[in-house]
This record gives structure tokens, sequence and C-alpha cells, in this order.
């Protein structure tokens, strides 16, 4: 390992000669990935309904034990259309520490996002403090499983039967993981996931609505056709959100790898809390072992008071030594546009989003990280904290920051 005068911030080169991306796809032998994509062009039937997606939604719905899968083009699209299916109108609450997608699939369709706090201890959105925001104008309320760990969907369900007011969840985090044994895709009234390239599991892009519902099922298939029940009637207004046969036939190679890209997940996510052990002020975030779990995120909190270096900064040296570590999900939905205009008091009503927005680094794993990357990730991240108060000192000089 470099000393910390040859850091890359100081014109020495970076450790890894290619960056280390978060999100690098986990994808299948190229074989069996390259015939299932022939068989697809050989039959030239390339996308609505086709066999593959029928395929890939059968597997699925018999994975996560639900009635019904709905496959769609992306995550936000299925949000999009699973929010109107299930006639969400006026405000719904929504965590603000979220990827902007599970905002704006409301207020694409005038749909107030409204932005609550979060448990500073699971990430997620704090039941308490949805009951007081509830108003004559709620109709529902979106949870997010973030980082695959599951809301408190005993509490919001309660709740939510209480106010009368539908639940669903943002899951696109969370294809894989199961709460007290139960996997996530079959809670509230309908859940949606992603499976955008990023994710655990890829479809290339795509998404799913998944639930129990017979009638939210029904019509989000509908929805997802412009609306068609049959040739020439169309029954309802519709969009075009339907996954195409190529997308499916990388979803069906996938899922035979899943718990291959899973392990892969398990043993750096291991790998980083080993390796980072003892860094005062960085904590790795723990995952349940009791339940299933994707670990697709390595997510830690840098706490600047014990580390010396805020986390913005420590961000910059990873990225000049191409460790791609990233901010999920700073600054939080609320401080961004539109939201940020709309709201302009809202991070008033956040102080937990606002602190681990402030805090939060993910670093990269995935089948394109080794133990033996993740080891020189781990002792970099020692060298910066170790040399914090010496590097706080000459980087906060305005002749070396020019
Ligand atoms: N709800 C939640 C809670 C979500 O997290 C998301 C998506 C959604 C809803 C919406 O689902 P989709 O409509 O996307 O299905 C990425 C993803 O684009 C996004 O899907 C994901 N969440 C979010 C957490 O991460 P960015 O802006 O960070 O993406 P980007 O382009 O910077 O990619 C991340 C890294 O991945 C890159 O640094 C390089 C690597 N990468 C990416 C792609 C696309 C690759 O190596 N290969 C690739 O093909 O949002």
């Amino acid at each position: 390992m470099k000393g910390i005068e040859e850091l890359a911030i100081f014109g020495g080169p970076p450790l890894f000669s290619e960056p280390l991306h978060v999100g690098r796809p986990n994808l299948p032998p190229r074989d069996g990935l390259l015939e299932r994509i022939g068989a697809v062009i050989d039959r030239r039937w390339l996308t609505n309904d086709g066999p593959c997606v029928r395929e890939l939604e059968a597997r699925l719905r018999d994975f996560l034990g639900v009635r019904h899968c709905v496959a769609m083009c992306n995550g936000t699209v299925a949000l999009e259309i699973a929010i109107r299916a299930a006639g969400l109108h006026g405000e719904v609450i929504v965590p603000s520490l979220t990827f902007i997608a599970t905002a704006h699939a409301l207020q694409w369709q005038q749909i107030t996002p409204v932005f609550c706090d979060i448990d500073p201890r699971t990430h997620n959105l704090d039941v308490a403090q949805v009951e007081a925001l509830i108003t004559p104008r709620t109709t529902g309320i979106i949870g997010v499983h973030l980082w695959g760990r599951p809301c408190d969907v005993e509490g919001l369900e309660r709740i939510a039967r209480r106010r009368e007011l539908t639940v669903l969840y943002d899951a696109a985090h969370a294809f894989g993981c199961s709460h007290r044994g139960r996997m996530i895709g079959g809670f509230g009234d309908g859940e949606v996931l992603s499976f955008h390239a990023t994710k655990v599991f890829t479809t290339l892009e795509g998404g799913a609505l998944v639930t129990n519902d017979d009638a939210l099922a029904g019509r989000a298939r509908l929805m997802r056709n412009f609306g068609f029940e049959g040739y020439d009637a169309v029954g309802y207004i519709g969009t075009n959100g339907k996954m195409n046969e190529v997308s499916a036939a990388v979803g069906l190679a996938s899922l035979e790898c899943f718990d291959a890209f899973v392990a892969a997940n398990r043993r750096n996510y291991e790998r980083y809390r080993q390796g980072l052990a003892g860094v005062p002020g960085i904590t790795v975030l723990r995952y349940d072992d009791a339940e299933r779990c994707n670990y697709q995120y390595v997510v830690t909190e840098v706490e600047e008071r014990l580390t010396g270096i805020g986390r913005d900064r420590l961000v910059d040296i990873l990225w000049a030594e191409n460790v791609m570590a990233r901010r999920y999900f700073y600054p939080g939905c609320h401080a961004m546009e539109p939201y940020r205009s709309y709201f302009p008091h809202a991070r008033l009503l956040l102080p937990e989003t606002e602190r681990l927005a402030a805090r939060l680094m993910t670093l990269p794993t995935g089948t394109a990280v080794d133990e033996a990357t993740v080891d020189r990730v781990c002792e970099l991240i020692r060298l910066v904290v170790t040399n914090s108060a010496v590097l706080e000192h000459t980087l906060g000089r305005p002749r070396l920051l020019a």
C-alpha cells in the first residue's frame, strides 16, 4: 500500500488502473446467455407478452411466493403503473432517503409526495412520523425497503388498515430478501421491483409489480399494454410498460445464477466488515443474517467526529484512486428539484434523513469485485482515516487545493 504522500490527490498514480464502480452488472455465463438471446431472435417474437416474459413471470411468482407478477420495462414505470392501478391520488407518504424515482413516480402523475423522516437504525420510514403526516388528502404510503432491509411492514400495515390507506412498497433493492421468513414481494397491496443493470438481478432494464391482489394485477397488466383488453378494444388509460423478450431472456439466464451472485455479494460484504473493523468512525451497515438478504449494497456510515475527515472529502480521495464510491442517496429527494422549490422547509421535518444523507457512502461490490480488491479498498480507507489530521491540514491549505 502506498504512503499518503503517494495518494493520487497529490499526483501519485491511482491505486486502480480502471475505475472500480458501484453497480457493475452481475451477468450469467456468456454461452447460456447468448443461446437464450439467439432463441428470441430465431422466434422473431421480440416483445408484447412473449414466451420469455411469461416464463420469467412464472419463475418470479414461484420464487417470491406471490399470486401475480407483471413484468415491466423498468422499475420506475412499474412504480408509476402500480400507483395508478392502486388508485392513489392527492398525497402519498414516502421517505426522502431513496432514489429519486420513488418521488418522481408520484409527482409525474400530479400526486404530492409527502416526505417522511426515517428511523436512523433501519434507514426506513419512521412509522410514528408517518401517522403524524396523514391528512384528509392522504391516500397511501409507499415504503422503500432501503438497501434490501425490510420496512416495518407490520407497523405500516396497522396504520394503513386503521386509516384506510393503500400501502405499496418500492422493493427495488430487495429482490431475494425476506422478512420474518417471508419473501419481500408479498407485503402490502403490492410491491415493485427493479431489474436495472446495477441491481443484483438484472434484465438490463426491467422491473415488475408483484402482488397477491387479483384486481390490482389485472389493472396493471392492462395499463402496461396501452389499456388493450383485446384486439381493437381499449378499456383503460394505459401506457407502454412492456418488458421485451431479450430482457426477459437475460432475466431467465440470470435467475439460474442468482445464488452465486448473492454469494459473491455476501463474501465481499463480510470482507469489507473485516477489513474496516476498527477503523474509527467507519461503520458498515448490518444485515440480518437470519433472513435472506441479497447484500447488494455495502453501505458505510462515516462519522466525521471520529474519522477526522468528512464523507465528501473521503469520497473525493477515493475517486482520485479510481474507487468510485457513491453518496447514495444524497442529498435526499426533498433537496432536489422540483421538491426543493415546492417544499423549501421540508428539511426541518427530516433531521435524520439530512444527517444520514451527509454521511452515507456506498462501496463497490458484486461479481466484478474480488476479495483482494476489497482488501485494497479497505487498506486505502484505513490509510486515509489514520492520517486524516495530516490530510485535512494539507488539503485545507489553499495552495494545494488550487
Ligand atoms: N426505487 C429505488 C429505491 C431505486 O434505487 C431505483 C433505481 C428505482 C426505484 C428505479 O428503478 P429503475 O427504473 O432504475 O429500474 C442507479 C440506477 O440507474 C438505478 O436503477 C438505481 N435505482 C440507483 C440506485 O442506481 P445511478 O444514477 O447511480 O446510475 P449510474 O448510471 O451512475 O450507474 C451506477 C454505476 O453502475 C456506474 O457508476 C457504473 C455502473 N454501471 C452502470 C450501468 C448502467 C455499469 O457498470 N454498467 C451499466 O450498464 O442510478
